[in-house]
């Protein structure tokens, strides 16, 4: 019985940026638990090769490069994943950007552009997704990364913030719609983990000495200590789990 909890053979997960950073770490977890996965990037090169390094460590991958953020493209790719028998269990809206600037200079376009990605593809990939989970009456799984900042904000960050924030109540939103289906819908809350797109701060000795004091384990996280809450919320360990977010930071938000 405890094997099955947290096994996810025969299932198949698409993560949404997926071909590098905490969605290639994700995306390597849920295949070693057992998952077919689907990579996603923007670029068609940099998913194949993402595609290529899984295969090669023996785990079954697809790759589905496509623009998270334009609802035509996230339409075709859907329609192609039908056309190839592929169905998606597992949906992990891991897309998301960095955008550091204080407010009073934000131009508009830079505040859209991360809502798009950070936010509004969450619902365009995860509308396609809940259709065909409803349809076919098996229930999912939605798993949206979120961030310390669906919580508490820092200066210079706030589109991601404000995104974040929004992808919190947003996975509410989802369960008040979808769990009626078995379609559980939660979040992960990464705190500071080590991927490229925090290297400046990982670079900048303050930035660095911060985190290291700020958070209560001392240290920043690995992209791979994010795989066993997602494998949680991804298994049938989860089926009566909705609506929570569950914040691997170290412990950072537990303290003052
Ligand atoms: C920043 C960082 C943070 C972390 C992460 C925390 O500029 O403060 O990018 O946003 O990356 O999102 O959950
Ligand atoms: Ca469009």
């Amino acid at each position: 019985m405890s094997t099955q909890l947290f096994s996810l053979e025969g299932r198949t997960a698409l993560i949404t940026g997926s071909a590098r950073g905490l969605g290639y770490g994700i995306a390597r977890g849920l295949a070693q638990a057992g998952a077919r996965v689907v990579l996603n990037g923007t670029k068609p090169d940099t998913t194949e090769e993402a595609r290529r390094r899984l295969e090669g460590e023996g785990l079954r991958a697809h790759a589905l490069p496509f623009d998270v953020t334009d609802d035509a493209a996230v339409a075709k790719a859907f329609v192609a994943l039908d056309e190839e028998g592929i169905e998606v269990d597992i949906l992990v809206n891991n897309a998301g950007i960095q955008f550091r600037k204080p407010m009073v200079d934000l131009d508009p376009a830079d505040w859209r552009r991360v809502l798009e990605v950070d936010l509004t593809s969450a619902f365009l990939v995860s509308q396609q997704a809940a259709r065909r989970m409803i349809a076919r009456g098996r229930g999912g799984k939605i798993i949206n990364i979120a961030s310390l900042m669906s919580q508490a904000a820092r200066a210079t960050v706030a589109p991601y913030t404000a995104a974040k924030g929004g992808l919190k109540t947003l996975t509410h939103s989802m369960v008040a719609e979808w769990a009626q289906f078995n379609i559980q819908a939660n979040a992960i809350g990464p705190g500071y983990m080590a991927t490229d797109m925090n290297e400046a701060l990982m670079n900048d000795p303050a930035f660095d000495t911060w985190v290291k004091g700020r958070t209560p384990a001392k240290r920043w996280g690995q992209p791979d200590e994010l795989v066993g809450a997602a494998v949680f919320l991804a298994a049938p360990a989860s089926n009566y789990v909705n609506g929570q977010l569950i914040y691997v930071d170290g412990g950072m938000l537990a303290v003052l």
